[in-house]
């Protein structure tokens, strides 16, 4: 499904999704939650895409849900429904993807903008741009993640500050803290994302995936469930091609060929 308000440009191994409705700062509306859906899920299954990069046209990342589509003074609404159908389905396909999600937050990133964001897998944000968890200025709690998200990143005591206060985080801030891997200048956002993205997409896409996965569990793992697992992880990807190919390419003492298998 699609009206334009994603547009998926495919890449030399890679997909750069853009959320398009930038009068309204990429906020999402029915319709956009689904073209999102369809192009993450064409990427997803897509054997020649290896690396998957998330950003917004015009001046904004995201600003959330499109409140013009809402009011709630006048008829009442079942926004966990939203939340069951669009959201949380979204927030799981992004972490469950076998590939790296590059977001590259262009501009502001408020509410449910900013938890998608980082629930991708590396966070850049152009030097402009700010992260606002702006639920609260409207009576609502974070949603896509963002309470379990947000404090797992940058702890407790900043999560419930910039939750409570709505206050934004600064690109800068966002990355002293630990929010976002880096900030980049504006008009270099996105080269460096792209350059991520291809290098990343040359590179061994299923022990990638494979990591995505471990370091996902990891929170709700142990030591010792966690060394268990990376055995049994690590001897699958031992099967791999990648791996043959990367030691190989190590002792001929050239760059490995990857394949992503
Ligand atoms: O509802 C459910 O299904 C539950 C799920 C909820 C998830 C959520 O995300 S709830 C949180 C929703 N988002 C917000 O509360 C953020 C609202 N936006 C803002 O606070 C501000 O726009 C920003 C801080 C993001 C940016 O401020 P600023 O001053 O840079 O821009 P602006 O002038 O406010 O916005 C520019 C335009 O975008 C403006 O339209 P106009 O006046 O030029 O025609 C503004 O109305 C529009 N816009 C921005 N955010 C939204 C929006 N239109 C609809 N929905 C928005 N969320």
């Amino acid at each position: 499904m699609s009206d334009g308000s994603v547009r998926v440009e495919k890449q030399d191994g890679y997909v750069v999704i853009t959320l398009d409705r930038p009068d309204k700062l990429n906020a999402f509306n029915e319709t956009q939650h689904l073209s999102l859906k369809d192009a993450l899920a064409e990427a997803e299954e897509d054997p020649s895409c290896r690396a998957i990069l998330l950003t917004g046209a015009g001046r904004g990342f995201c600003a959330g849900q499109d409140l013009s589509e809402r009011d709630p003074s006048r008829e009442e609404i079942d926004l966990g429904l939203t939340i069951d159908t669009l959201y949380n389905p979204l927030v799981r396909r992004i972490r469950a993807i076998g590939k790296p999600v590059i977001c590259a937050v262009n501009g502001v990133a408020a509410g449910a903008g900013a938890n998608i964001a980082l629930a991708c897998d590396i966070v850049l944000a152009a030097r402009s741009a700010k992260f606002i968890q702006a639920f609260s200025r409207i009576g609502l709690v974070p949603d896509s993640g963002g309470t379990w998200t947000v404090p797992n990143l940058i702890g407790e005591a900043r999560a419930k500050a910039i939750m409570f206060t709505g206050e934004p985080v600064t690109a800068e801030q966002a990355a002293d803290w630990g929010m976002i891997w880096k900030v980049v200048d504006d008009d270099d956002l996105m080269t460096q994302a792209a350059g991520l993205a291809a290098n990343l997409a040359k590179g061994p896409t299923r022990s990638l995936g494979l990591t995505k996965g471990l370091i996902q569990q990891a929170g709700d793992n142990t030591l010792d469930r966690q060394l268990d697992l990376e055995r049994d992880t690590q001897r699958e990807v031992g099967r791999g091609t990648d791996y043959a190919e990367g030691v190989r390419a190590f002792i001929e003492k050239r760059p490995a060929k990857f394949t992503g298998r």
